[in-house]
């Protein structure tokens, strides 16, 4: 079968056909819907946006929709960028600029990490912080959401390492496998990251 999924981040897309691709699904995206109207993401949480795409995207194409709404909450900056995560560095954004501002906000109250720990390498963690996923499947035909949430806890690095994933990837220690988002196979960050764990229980509740 297929699934639709309701994005238009190509990281995002890799991950869910890598998942999806184990299980003989393929996965087509807003990539492949290119004149489909954008979804305004004004909602005040992740499960809000989640729900917001996925339905509407899926009354536009009249089949049922996945869709992710994601995000990094870090502890020393009271959980931003959290549902601003995409928009973190203004008009324009890249996920190199919004690395960019996030180092540049942690320096800012963090004291340049005087007295953060480090890795033996010398890099230090600057701040706790989470990645959150919310899933929603929404059925057009039975007006129902199925929805799910994942999460991975780490911590902010004042440098980059790796080269795998997206987004702030190459800035997330990992603290449970003492290594960096961006450090891990795709088939690694499924099975600890916030994006597989939460597909994992959406697809128990689908199986329910
Ligand atoms: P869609 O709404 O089209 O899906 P988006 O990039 O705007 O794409 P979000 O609004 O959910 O998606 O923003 C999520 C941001 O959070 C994303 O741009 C990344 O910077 C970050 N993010 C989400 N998941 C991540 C992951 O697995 N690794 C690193 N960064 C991630």
């Amino acid at each position: 079968g297929t699934v639709v999924v309701a994005t238009k981040n190509a990281g995002k897309v890799r991950e869910f056909a890598h998942a999806f691709g184990k299980l003989g699904m393929d996965v087509v995206s807003m990539f492949d819907y290119p004149n489909l109207p954008d979804v305004v993401e004004d909602g005040a949480t992740f499960a809000e946006n989640s729900r917001k795409k996925a339905r509407e995207v899926a009354e536009a194409l009249g089949m049922p929709v996945l869709a992710d709404d994601s995000g990094l909450e870090v502890a020393a900056l009271g959980g931003e960028p959290g549902v601003y995560s995409a928009r973190y560095s203004g008009e324009g954004a890249t996920d190199a600029r919004n690395n960019e501002k996030l180092l540049r906000e942690l320096a800012r109250v963090t004291n340049g990490g005087e007295t953060a720990a480090q890795l033996a390498d010398g890099t230090k963690l600057l701040s706790e912080a989470r990645f959150v996923c919310a899933l929603s499947l929404y059925d057009p035909a039975s007006g129902s959401f199925t929805e799910s949430e994942g999460f991975v806890s780490g911590s902010i690095m004042d440098r980059p390492r790796g080269d795998g994933g997206f987004g702030y990837d190459p800035l997330f220690w990992v603290d449970s496998e003492q290594k960096g988002m961006a450090e891990m196979t795709k088939e690694e960050k499924q099975a600890i990251g916030h994006r597989g764990r939460a597909l994992a229980d959406l697809l128990r509740k689908l199986e329910d």
